[in-house]
């Protein structure tokens, strides 16, 4: 009897995780310039071996662009500095080529075809969009930023990558929007009246 309801608890506890990852994946982030245009989508899909990300962009140079995942949703313009440095969960050093990297936000080059348009996709190896330190929903989310030029793959802090030229919020909710308490030193809600 009691192995019984053991097994029932515990599948339903594994169906509630499972309807939990699903309205995760996928995600779509829309991307913004340092003006504030909009520049196209940036999808998340989480896959067995990281996040792959679709890209549908346009308004870009011609030529490579660094892209990482950033640390905090946050894209202030106009240098997207709010976004924090590259989402980093393992400490580790920046660059594929680097034999101490690469920081889990690291990814290869975006090439851009003449016509300014990316439509393409890349994978955030080892990522999850779950709930554990290398999910990008971790805390209140990261961010995906592209570069004005390309990662040379090995330089401190960011493969001499350039200007930030577009940002976009990796969270659950957008319209969710109203700073959710983040604060370690706020547990939960406290009536003041
Ligand atoms: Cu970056």
């Amino acid at each position: 009897m009691r192995a019984i309801s053991v097994t029932l608890m515990l599948s339903v506890v594994i169906i509630l995780a499972a309807c939990n990852e699903q309205s995760r994946s996928p995600i779509e982030v829309d991307m913004y310039n340092p003006d504030g245009d909009s520049l196209g989508t940036a999808t998340f899909s989480e896959q067995p071996d990281g996040v792959q990300i679709k890209l549908k962009l346009s308004g870009f140079e011609s030529g490579l662009h660094g892209i990482h995942v950033h640390e905090y949703p946050k894209c202030e313009g106009p240098d997207f500095k709010t976004a924090g440095n590259h989402f980093n969960p393992e400490s580790k050093l920046h660059g594929l080529m680097h034999p101490e990297g690469p920081h889990l936000g690291d990814m290869p080059n975006l090439e851009v075809a003449e016509d300014g348009k990316i439509d393409t996709e890349v994978m955030v190896q080892g990522a999850t969009l779950k709930d554990d330190k290398n999910s990008l929903l971790v805390g209140e989310g990261t961010s995906l930023i592209i570069h004005e030029k390309q990662d040379d793959g090995i330089t401190q802090p960011a493969g001499e990558s350039g200007a930030r030229i577009a940002c976009g919020k990796i969270t659950l909710n957008e319209s969710n929007e109203t700073e959710s308490p983040s604060n370690p030193a706020d547990d939960g809600p406290q009536k003041e009246e």
